[in-house]
């Protein structure tokens, strides 16, 4: 037995992904709407508009959490249901608070804790047509406390509030790549608009100013009467050294986690971005004013880890691009020996290396003091799943294994190496828009039929946590 008493563990989503109903009780639209709506963006051509039907059917999500044993569920608030044009002056909408609140009525009344996720990358898109979005300074973070304030004060229920999801995924992936939306990237064949160079950095700034004041608004008017906490999500891949006997490589494996934890986890923390980060970007990573760190220094309640895979890291001997935003590394799956750090799975980042888990966990815990972690996501994908007949798709014994070792590894962490971890929330109850990669990338622990009306189907993996939870937690 090697898990806390009350530890907690369920399954997690987002909103866009498993929703639907992106026209009904008043939504506005969000950028993923627009985003999966242009030609080429989404590998199926495919959108959110429908995904799980989730939105329609919580009483059967419900019921089937509450099947699978969980005592936890993490889900996301689309802002553009609260306020559909996203702004402090824009009208609210009743009926999108009314059916969060239900929702979550009926998870407590069912024995599950509740999660919630205030912003997992579904941008009202009136914010980023009016100002810019997540680029505005001045307007994004007031824009969002002022949402998160509506949703403290209609759902004091809610004992665990996360703000953001992977703020990397926003910053990197939204206006670097353009992979996400609002797809802004330098790549003029890909985006009219976007400088690579600098406006990630931006927008990682902003996240953290609007983290910090929706932190300081619940902490000072809700967290006293309410009694709950509130934490960031951040994501992160383990990292092993290409040649462990190359001083440059054991050191570029801190840097690339610096590069995508730390760039948000030291300024909650410390109040300071990386070294590593101001020595390669210089002028382009903005600065904190006294102020700011006084908002963001030590805003964590918890930290929420999402985490899924690991690399093997080669450090570079020429000078970073300015678009570079690993570290100026290569990420590999191979190391100079030749080994793999794991196997296939359908996604192209995406191998299982259990280790890495728990050194991630330690790596995390030694540089931030032992926090307290709520791992908010843990999954994985498997290779042609989405070609296979429904028998085999339900057998995932893949997956099954791979909670299996990632959950062990947990448990050792905080049995023997004195990590602090109090929540696992496993990525994903449902198969559902996996974003760029559309419908044809399954995460699901339960198969969903999305051309038979949304059918659920759970898979083995759906039930392998419960009895691997229960021989895990301790009993008194
Ligand atoms: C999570 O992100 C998301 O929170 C969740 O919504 C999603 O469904 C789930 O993972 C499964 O993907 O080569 O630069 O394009 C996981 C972390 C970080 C994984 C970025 C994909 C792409 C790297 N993601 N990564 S890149």
């Amino acid at each position: 037995m090697s898990l806390p008493k009350d530890f907690l563990w369920g399954f997690a989503t987002a909103s866009y992904q498993i929703e639907g109903s992106v026209d009904v009780d008043g939504r506005g639209a969000s950028i993923w709407d627009t985003f999966s709506a242009i030609p080429g963006k989404i590998a199926d051509g495919s959108s959110g508009a429908v995904a799980c039907d989730s939105y329609k059917r919580t009483d059967e999500d419900i019921s089937l959490l509450k099947s699978l044993g969980a005592n936890s569920y993490r889900f996301s608030i689309a802002w553009s249901r609260i306020i559909p044009l996203g702004g402090r002056n824009d009208p609210i909408n009743q009926a999108g608070i009314d059916h969060y609140v239900k929702f979550v009525d009926d998870l407590l009344e069912a024995g599950i804790q509740p999660f919630i996720t205030l912003f997992h990358w579904d941008l009202p898109d009136g914010l980023d047509k009016r100002y810019g979005g997540l680029l505005n300074r001045e307007e994004f973070p007031l824009d969002f406390e002022h949402y998160a304030r509506v949703l403290f004060k209609a759902i004091p229920k809610c004992q665990h509030w996360i703000t953001f999801n992977e703020p990397w995924c926003s910053s990197i992936l939204g206006y670097n790549t353009g992979y996400f939306a609002p797809g802004h990237t330098s790549d003029r064949s890909k985006s009219a608009v976007g400088d690579s160079a600098r406006e990630p950095w931006t927008v990682g700034h902003n996240i953290l100013i609007a983290h910090g004041l929706a932190v300081k608004a619940y902490r000072e008017d809700f967290k006293p009467t309410q009694g709950g906490e509130i934490g960031i999500t951040l994501n992160g891949d383990a990292t092993l050294p290409w040649d462990p006997e190359d001083p440059a490589d054991v050191e570029a494996c801190d840097r690339k986690i610096e590069f995508a934890i730390s760039w948000f986890a030291d300024p909650i923390y410390f109040g300071h971005y990386p070294e590593s980060m101001r020595k390669q970007l210089g002028d382009r990573l903005p600065t904190f004013t006294p102020e700011e760190v006084a908002l963001i220094k030590g805003s964590n309640d918890f930290y929420g880890m999402n985490h899924y895979t690991a690399n093997y890291i080669k450090h570079k001997k020429t000078p970073p691009p300015d678009d570079d935003f690993l570290g100026n590394l290569e990420t590999l799956f191979y190391n100079k020996a030749g080994d793999c750090i794991g196997p296939e799975t359908q996604s192209f980042w995406l191998r299982p290396h259990a280790q890495g888990f728990r050194d991630l966990l330690n790596w995390l815990s030694k540089r931030y003091g032992y926090p307290k972690i709520y791992v908010t996501e843990n999954g994985t994908s498997l290779k042609d799943e989405n070609d296979m007949p429904l028998e085999q798709i339900v057998n995932d014994d893949f997956r099954v294994k791979y909670f299996d070792d990632y959950v062990n590894a947990l448990a050792k962490a905080s049995a023997e190496d004195g990590v602090n971890v109090q929540a696992y929330l496993a990525w994903s109850l449902l198969d559902n828009y996996e974003w760029a990669e559309g419908f044809q990338t399954r995460f699901g622990v339960t198969y969903v039929d999305y051309v038979n009306n949304q059918k659920r189907y759970p898979k083995k993996s759906a039930k392998s946590l419960k009895p691997l939870f229960d021989s895990l937690i301790k009993k008194d």
